[in-house]
């Protein structure tokens, strides 16, 4: 049903009906979970929530603008506290029409002169709307609606302005005369006198609202008892929030700390469901593309570098300093760039040097009694899902970590096919791939595989040299723990394996290693003038 004629029915309804003042989306959705079946969009209390009078000081299309929210976060009617229309029949007209734009159900308008004051505040010294004035204004709120069902509630501040009960009352005739569904009579007395003589002569000619705000302390039986269809709690949200506010506000101030109140709060989850992260939730399902959790890495930074000199007396290789910053901060950054995030850093000598904290931290203790897969060992929890084992001492450009990631096979490790000539190395994992490369064959149109990593293939043998990178699908990982696992169960000193035995082991157990080329674009930190090329990688 249409929320004007949920409301129209409100009026009509033989029951006393409520509504509750709101003054923005998220009170508009409170007072509606509270079970209120309609929300009255409050003049005071949506100015007083922008900090301003409740003297037309906020504009009329800065309040439809509150309204929008409203009505959009909830599904019961709102009528809406027009004031007086916001000037005359013609400013009326443009205001129905664009709060039937934005789904409001009804508008109550005051026979006051716009800018109007709020009622409590000198209300005496109020100049009331003349009276065919005001009836022209509420037949052209009529008129302009296009929904029937709009209805526009008449108000009248004649107890208000001490103009008294005669008054009241035949002001209310000639509203209904003019259209209105129903009148509002309004009054600041502490008792509902003026309320409960006016019911009695009116003998329920139209619907009767009333806002007990002052007489607060009737008891709500009487005002059923005299007929009247529709009271408004009219800024109880608000007051109750500003005490909120100013309690908590108070406490912070004073104490410098949340622990002892902050399990009375509200949780932050109880934020995001009022603004229904439910509903954004299920629709990201549905339109978000799948992209599968970005993976983790596994850098192994846990040997001390033995051709350092008195640089690694107090650090490991991997925390000598290029450009300011240790080497593995900028392998880490080449992961990161490159989509992994969770990186997680395995040390073993020296670990107290380790001054990153952008990463997590896994500590071989018996880095020296041990190799690599001991290392990997102590960081088996990062190896799960999609991930990459690196080396910190191993720099690489972030668009080889990306295709890594890309990789399709269950196990992919990087070869680089140049064969080095800058230098001697004491030892470089030369990997023979299968099948030959072809030079002039497209790298992405053949599938390689690792048959081995060595280093004691001769360079003439080798079809490149292993980057130092393994990329793992969810079930590589998942092969790789399960195969550690096994020969240290079946009393294989794994442990002290290098990552390429164990990738040996892999293969002659039967496991496909794919391989993915690159040429250059990676640094292995071995000696000191690796680190004046990094400088200039
Ligand atoms: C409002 O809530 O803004 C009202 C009711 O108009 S009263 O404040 O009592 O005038
Ligand atoms: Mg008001």
């Amino acid at each position: 049903m249409k929320k004007t004629t949920r409301f129209k029915q409100m009026l009509a309804s033989p029951e006393l009906e409520f509504i509750c003042e709101a003054h923005n989306g998220l009170s508009a959705k409170i007072v509606e979970e509270a079970g209120f079946k309609g929300i009255w969009g409050s003049g005071l209390s949506i100015s007083a929530a922008m900090g301003v009078r409740d003297n037309n000081e906020a504009s009329w299309t800065q309040v439809l603008e509150v309204l929008e929210f409203m009505a959009e976060q909830t599904s019961v009617p709102i009528l809406l506290d027009a004031d007086t229309g916001y000037g005359n029949f013609n400013n009326m007209r443009r205001l129905v029409q664009k709060l039937e734009q934005r789904d409001i159900a009804a508008a109550c308008i005051e026979d006051k002169i716009f800018p109007k004051t709020n009622s409590f505040i000198k209300g005496e010294a109020q100049p009331l709307a003349d009276i065919d004035e005001f009836c022209g204004k509420i037949k052209a709120g009529k008129d302009a609606a296009k929904d029937s069902d709009f209805c526009i509630v008449a108000r009248t501040e004649a107890f208000i302005a001490g103009w008294g009960f005669d008054e009241a009352l035949k002001r209310c005739e000639a509203y209904r005369l003019a259209g209105a569904d129903a009148v509002l009579v309004h009054s600041k007395l502490g008792v509902a006198d003026e309320i409960f003589a006016f019911m009695k002569e009116w003998d329920n000619r139209l619907p009767v609202v009333i806002v007990p705000t002052k007489y607060y302390a009737t008891p709500t039986e009487k005002f059923r008892e005299a007929g009247i269809s529709l009271v408004i709690w009219a800024n109880h949200i608000l007051r109750s929030g500003i005490r909120a506010m100013k309690d908590m506000a108070a406490y912070l101030m004073q104490h410098q700390s949340l622990a002892a109140i902050e399990k009375e709060l509200p949780t932050v989850e109880e934020i995001f469901r009022l603004q229904g992260m439910q509903e954004y939730e299920r629709w990201e399902k549905l339109y978000l593309p799948k992209t599968s959790a970005p993976g983790k890495a596994v850098l192994l930074a846990a040997s001390k570098g033995t051709n350092f000199g008195n640089l690694t007396d107090e650090r490991p290789k991997a925390m000598l300093e290029v450009e300011g910053k240790p080497v593995l901060a900028h392998a880490v950054s080449a992961f990161k760039t490159g989509g992994l995030r969770d990186v997680t850093v395995v040390t073993g000598y020296k670990p107290e040097a380790f001054s990153l904290t952008s990463v997590k931290y896994a500590h071989n203790a018996e880095w020296e009694a041990t190799g690599e897969v001991g290392s990997l060992m102590t960081a088996k929890k990062a190896i799960e899902g999609k991930c990459v084992i690196g080396y910190g001492d191993v720099v690489v450009r972030p668009f080889i970590v990306e295709n890594l990631l890309r990789a399709k096979g269950e196990i992919t490790v990087v070869v680089d096919y140049k064969q080095p000539s800058k230098k001697n190395r004491s030892s470089v994992d030369w990997a023979r791939v299968s099948p030959a490369r072809v030079e002039s064959q497209p790298l992405k149109d053949v599938d390689y595989s690792l048959v081995r990593i060595d280093d004691r293939i001769a360079p003439e043998e080798a079809s490149g040299e292993w980057v130092g990178l393994v990329g793992l699908s969810e079930a590589g990982a998942k092969t790789l723990v399960q195969t550690i696992d096994q020969l240290a169960a079946s009393g294989a000193e794994v442990k002290k394996w290098t990552l390429p035995q164990l990738l040996n082991h892999l293969i002659e157990s039967g496991a496909k290693v794919e391989v993915q080329y690159v040429h250059d674009n990676w640094i292995d930190i071995d000696d000191i003038a690796d680190l004046s090329d990094l400088y200039k990688f």
